[in-house]
């Protein structure tokens, strides 16, 4: 049968999930990591009061769960490695408990024939190493590359893809200049501080990857496609600042082993510039990446300042631009999102050429939805507008790839509807539901939408 839409072969058919949204944070041996930490000092930042204990219990109900991805016709899945629960503390005795579990979770993939992807950080850090600074300090990458090493050695043998971070550029903006996430801090200086730091422990994993093991390493980013208002040089200008602080100060140094010029006098004329050591440039340009996640939501909208900053107020990104919301954009209404499908492929098309068609894949896109239950029929979640949201993603992917593009899978976030961060249960993304109470999970029709894309490859419309 011939498809519409049809996809390269082997396409990675499969879903994302971290540890602290689907492990349970009660469950077995674990250290604390920050969330666990924050969530004790101030339930009442996280929707519902519902902390990373409420999860679906992956650690318990991991075989079921796998059985499920193969239902549904996965080939691969993400999972992330809890750093805290491997070695409690952060450095020092690996927890055996935590090493069955890993080793037991990668054996029952394969033996579904579905590849693990692993990922080592998906913004837990072990609380000890947050509270000597967190990535504000250097010997926090030293204690990264270890725990980095000692995972490579425990699973490198059946994981061949791996990724050192989810979204780094995540806990800069939320932990360093927009109260989201643990240390709460508010100081752009320190966020550059952070970014540097965790780009350098990128790089050491990734070095000690490459000498040691025989897979694949990459980095997964939220690539937010900076669009300006209007081709006005004013509004060229906001966007590409924009473009140079949230997406090119990751992807550069990742895939080139560069920073953009751009980026660096802009943050030597406001005496931002991140303190170096001696090597870090030779680290940053040879230990260059081997494969490219991408996670994409939405695109940012950007314009030129209208006022000039107040220079009594700190610096911040927003000194530089204005956030502005196209008239008549689609949105997810749910959520509270923009809906913009052809983001993913312009961001493609960005990667082949300017970034030497790396090899890539989406590693999360995925539609959250408030109050999802009033979509129940029978007993199951009648998400349309899931399928929609997935369908047309895939349409301007499938057009990438004819462009040349060198994409090989697509990721929803996410498997099964998670604990997410401040917004806990608020916004679902699963291919399944949920019930916390009696922890039973209900396919959506999605995930049935979604069993016969991967097994044709493709789709019709
Ligand atoms: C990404 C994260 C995921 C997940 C997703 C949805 O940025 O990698 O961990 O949380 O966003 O975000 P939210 O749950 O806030 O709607």
């Amino acid at each position: 049968m011939t498809l519409n839409y049809s996809f390269p072969e082997n396409f990675w058919w499969g879903s994302a999930s971290s540890a602290p949204q689907s492990e349970g944070s009660n469950n077995g041996i674990k250290g604390r990591d920050i969330w666990d930490h924050w969530y004790q000092k101030e339930p009442n930042r996280f929707f519902d009061q519902i902390g990373p204990s409420q999860t679906s219990d992956f650690f318990i109900h991991y075989r079921q769960d796998i059985e499920r991805m193969k239902r549904i016709g996965h080939n691969s899945f993400r999972l992330s490695i809890s750093w805290a629960r491997l070695i409690p503390g952060g450095t020092g005795e690996v927890n055996q408990e935590a090493v069955q579990f890993y080793n037991d979770v990668i054996n029952q993939l394969l033996a579904h024939k579905i590849e693990p992807f692993v990922n080592l950080f998906h913004f837990d850090m072990p609380l000890e190493l947050q509270n000597i600074g967190g990535w504000e300090n250097r010997k926090v990458i030293d204690a990264y590359t270890k725990y980095a090493e000692i995972a490579f050695n425990l699973f490198g043998d059946r994981v061949k893809k791996w990724f050192t971070f989810n979204e780094p550029i995540v806990p800069v903006e939320g932990g360093y200049l927009y109260d989201f996430h643990y240390p709460n801090i508010i100081d752009f200086k320190k966020a550059i501080q952070v970014a540097y730091h965790t780009m350098i422990a990128h790089k050491q994993a990734v070095q000690i990857y490459h000498k040691n093991q025989d897979g694949e390493i990459g980095i997964i980013l939220n690539l937010t496609p900076s669009y300006p208002r209007s081709q006005h040089p004013a509004d060229l200008k906001a966007a590409n600042i924009c473009d140079l602080i949230f997406n090119r100060s990751f992807l550069d140094p990742a895939v080139k082993g560069t920073y953009p010029h751009e980026l660096i006098e802009l943050l030597a004329d406001y005496d931002l510039l991140p303190e170096t050591e001696f090597g870090d440039n030779q680290l940053i340009e040879s230990n260059k990446i081997d494969l490219l996640g991408v996670n994409y939501y939405q695109p940012r909208r950007v314009k030129a300042k209208e006022d000039l900053p107040n220079p009594d107020s700190p610096i911040m990104p927003e000194w530089f631009f204005s956030y502005y919301q196209m008239p008549g954009r689609k949105m997810n209404i749910y959520r509270g999102w923009e809906i913009y499908e052809k983001g993913i492929y312009d961001i493609m098309i960005n990667l082949r050429d300017n970034y030497d068609n790396i090899r890539s894949f989406i590693s999360e896109n995925g539609m959250g939805v408030q109050d999802e239950d009033r979509f129940i029929e029978g007993d199951r979640i009648e998400d349309d507008y899931r399928i929609e949201f997935i369908k047309e993603h895939l349409k301007w992917l499938h057009k990438a790839i004819k462009a040349g593009c060198n994409i090989r899978g697509y990721h929803l976030w996410t498997f099964i509807d998670n604990w997410s961060w401040m917004n806990a249960y608020k916004n679902r993304y699963g291919f399944y539901s949920v019930n916390l109470d009696t922890q039973k999970r209900t396919a959506k029709k999605s995930a049935y939408w979604f069993a016969e894309v991967a097994k044709q490859n493709g789709f019709n419309d």
